[in-house]
């Protein structure tokens, strides 16, 4: 399949005629390739959902949100299809696969309902015969730039709010991952929506997506991927006084506290930590264990550890796919070594899987670390990958000292049976989403998505508090006394 962008309701090729391939990490077999584009491809993006967007934001909310019910039943329709597309070229299993694409369909109908809702607020004037309201305003040209761990459903996050609330889309997908890119397009197309409205433009960061951050006519840009790539679009974007919104990753935990059921928690840390081989923003890779249930819970990880079937995400029985390509097996393997020599006990795996069956894609054995001290780098720095650390505290305080010491903020999860434990923690965990009695990940689309610190720069995705990154509030008067009335002067007559 040969990628192309989607420029203007039209499909190009770059002007810089580059093509990258496309990897199938299961197998490191080139299933297609992709246009690489340079500025001017952006350019003409922009240009064209620039015109495309003063029309569109003229078109009455419920009338954009029906091109969304279209795009969430064309989904649904397409799910198995996308789903094992999706699986090729990023390489989660295929089970995951359709989850991530159930995530689209869920926000597509979500935020086709906001088309009747886009709530404003009216508001009592200090003033006889005045009206004041605020209502939501579209921005106009909004930039989304998003990773390959989950090709489509980032992309729904941010683009569906942007297009019910009126403004046109110019997408600079991760290069790894275009197919769910071009699906994507391919589906506004078919739902009718105006050309110029959703714009793909395929390439790397430093040309295309630089090239987008620092467009004049771009309002706002939505990105989420690296902490090092995200502070430097944050200054960008300062520079410009440009909107910007960013999730930026984790370090995120589970703490199992002494009185916690243990086989939930074994379960919930297994499917967080190994689930997605690790690649998610939202991925457990710290266990905080009391120290009294510490050796079970170890025992009792081993144990299900093994149980873990590792291999291509196609095939329907396999539990943990590849990762992504060769650098993020060397980054995983590194971070490994790391941990081996500040002292951190390493329980099982630890090493990239190269035999047999493994000899073709890019698969890192499923690796638990424990004895695991917090200033440890491997407790404080973003892995992306199957690797998880055991810290080991004596109280609920020691815990959320300890989940709240690192950089990020994004998401924590805490296994107990104490209520009082239960409101502690999700009074004093610092992150944007806290679980109980389930693992890190997992996040509905109807409720906010993001975090504190490090992972973000305080704006959420998913929930009704994306329309606020895509909207701007205007604040309106009607004066209907007939005479000029001045606020705060006329205010006692
Ligand atoms: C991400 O890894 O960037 O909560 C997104 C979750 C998913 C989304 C993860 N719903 O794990």
């Amino acid at each position: 399949m040969k990628v192309l962008n989607f420029i203007n309701g039209e499909w190009k090729e770059s002007s810089s005629k580059q093509f990258a391939p496309v990897i199938n990490p299961a197998t490191g077999d080139a299933i297609g390739e992709v246009t690489v584009s340079i500025e001017a491809d952006v350019g003409a993006a922009v240009k064209a959902a620039k015109a495309a967007q003063k029309k569109w934001a003229l078109e009455p909310a419920p009338k954009r949100a029906e091109v969304l019910y279209k795009v969430g039943y064309l989904l649904k329709e397409r799910k198995e299809q996308l789903a094992r597309m999706l699986t090729m070229e990023m390489g989660k299993v295929i089970e995951e696969a359709r989850g991530e694409v159930q995530e689209g369909i869920d926000m597509a109908f979500y935020m086709a309902g906001e088309g009747r809702r886009l709530f404003g607020d009216t508001t009592p004037s200090e003033l006889k015969d005045k009206f004041a309201m605020s209502v939501r305003a579209p921005v106009g040209v909004v930039g989304i730039i998003t990773p390959w761990n989950f090709p489509i459903a980032i992309a729904t996050w941010k683009s569906f709010p942007a297009i019910v609330a009126g403004n046109a889309v110019v997408w600079k997908p991760a290069l790894e991952t275009p197919f769910m890119a071009q699906e994507l397009a391919k589906i506004f197309e078919e739902a009718g929506l105006p050309k110029g409205v959703f714009n793909v433009v395929n390439g790397d960061g430093p040309t295309t997506g630089n090239a987008l951050v620092e467009h004049p006519d771009v309002r706002v840009i939505s990105f989420t991927g690296s902490n090092e790539v995200g502070r430097k679009i944050a200054e960008k974007c300062g520079r410009s006084l440009k909107k910007v919104s960013l999730e930026m990753g984790g370090k995120n935990a589970v703490i199992v506290m002494d009185d916690a059921d243990l086989s939930l928690a074994v379960e919930g840390i297994l499917w967080s930590a190994f689930g997605t081989s690790g690649q998610r923003c939202t991925a457990c890779s710290r266990i905080i264990a009391h120290e009294s249930i510490k050796k079970e819970l170890e025992n009792r990880l081993l144990e299900a550890m093994r149980t873990l079937t590792i291999g291509n995400g196609l095939d329907e029985n396999v539990k943990v796919g590849p990762v992504i390509n060769e650098k993020a097996l060397q980054k995983i393997d590194r971070y490994v070594q790391i941990g081996k020599e500040e002292g951190a006990k390493l329980l099982t795996g630890g090493y990239i899987l190269q035999e047999g069956e493994y000899n073709k894609g890019y698969y890192y054995a499923p690796t638990l670390f424990t004895d695991v001290m917090p200033n440890m780098r491997i407790a404080r720095e973003e892995i992306f990958g199957p690797v998880a650390s055991i810290i080991p505290v004596k109280s609920l305080e020691e815990a959320i000292e300890v989940n709240n010491s690192v950089d990020y903020g994004l998401s924590s999860s805490i296994f107990t049976r104490d209520v009082n434990k239960v409101f502690t923690a999700m009074r004093d965990l610092d992150t944007g989403i806290v679980y109980v009695n389930a693992g890190t990940t997992g996040a509905e689309i109807h409720l906010p998505f993001g975090g504190t610190k490090g992972t973000g720069n305080g704006h959420r995705d998913s929930g009704v508090a994306a329309l606020d990154v895509f909207t701007e509030w205007k604040s309106i008067y009607i004066d209907f006394s007939g005479k000029l009335q001045r606020a705060q002067i006329d205010i006692d007559e």
